[in-house]
């Protein structure tokens, strides 16, 4: 069984479209998993009159520890397909692509959606949102030898065998669960499929300047966990 973990935080006009776009892609036995920090403009309400029309569709509201982050392990923690596939429900992550995740995942460990990869691309990034992003995947490179043979880490889109995070004790900050997965999982390869990162349509980003210094705060985690390791 294959699980999707949908993490959201006021994503009431994607919502539908996300799930639509997955049941119709997806033709294996399925759960989906809409993990929302109890959103303001009630996601996870609309997310509930969805189950009705959608089997498998569960929506785990959270009220505290806010975290997309924290969020994607809670789905991992009540999930149960053998594979795993993480994307953001903003449609930036074409659903289209999960066939694709899902299929690589039989002969690999972590199948990562790839921008940087041939043929994966961003769609309309401004300058600035392109200089943080080089900024943030340096420091991650600099710190976290891990990541070193991946060219996407800072991808929210991937798929993962469960064996790889089983025994894993999760502890993230933020955003990039990925840099997670990479530095504590157990596994030996990781394939990337390339994908364009659409420009969002509707809602609004959750990014801010806050989120960088918590990016940076959980990079120096993982690194200090891996000395002590
Ligand atoms: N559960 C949960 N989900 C979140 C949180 N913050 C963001 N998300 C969701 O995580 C996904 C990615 O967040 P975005 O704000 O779109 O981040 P981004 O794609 O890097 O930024 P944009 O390109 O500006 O959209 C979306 O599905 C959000 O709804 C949070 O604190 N908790
Ligand atoms: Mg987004």
């Amino acid at each position: 069984m294959i699980s999707v973990i949908l993490p959201t935080y006021n994503e009431k006009d994607n919502i539908e479209e996300v799930v639509e776009g997955i049941y119709d892609t997806l033709k294996e036995d399925k759960e989906v998993f809409v993990v929302d920090d109890d959103s303001p403009d009630e996601t996870w309400k609309v997310a509930q009159d969805l189950s009705g029309r959608y089997k498998n569709l569960f929506v785990i509201r959270r009220k505290k520890n806010r975290g997309l982050a924290k969020s994607v392990v809670r789905g991992f923690e009540e999930s149960d397909g053998e594979k795993i596939v993480v994307m953001d429900a903003d449609l930036q992550h074409p659903p289209e692509k999960l066939t694709e995740i899902v299929e690589a995942l039989e002969g690999n460990d972590i199948v990562v959606g790839s921008r940087k990869v041939e043929g994966g691309e961003v769609e309309n990034w401004p300058w600035y949102r392109k200089l943080v992003s080089v900024g943030a995947e340096a420091l991650a490179r600099l710190f976290l030898s891990d990541v070193k043979d991946v060219k996407d880490i800072l991808s929210g889109f991937f798929g993962v065998n469960r064996e790889v995070i089983e025994n894993v004790k999760f502890n993230p900050l933020g955003y990039k669960i990925l840099l997670e997965v990479l530095v504590k999982g157990d596994y030996s390869t990781v394939k990337e499929v390339p994908y364009t990162f659409k420009d969002r349509e509707t809602g609004s980003s959750s990014l801010g300047f806050r989120q960088y210094c918590t990016y940076t705060r959980h990079v120096f985690r993982l690194f200090l966990h891996k000395l002590s390791v």
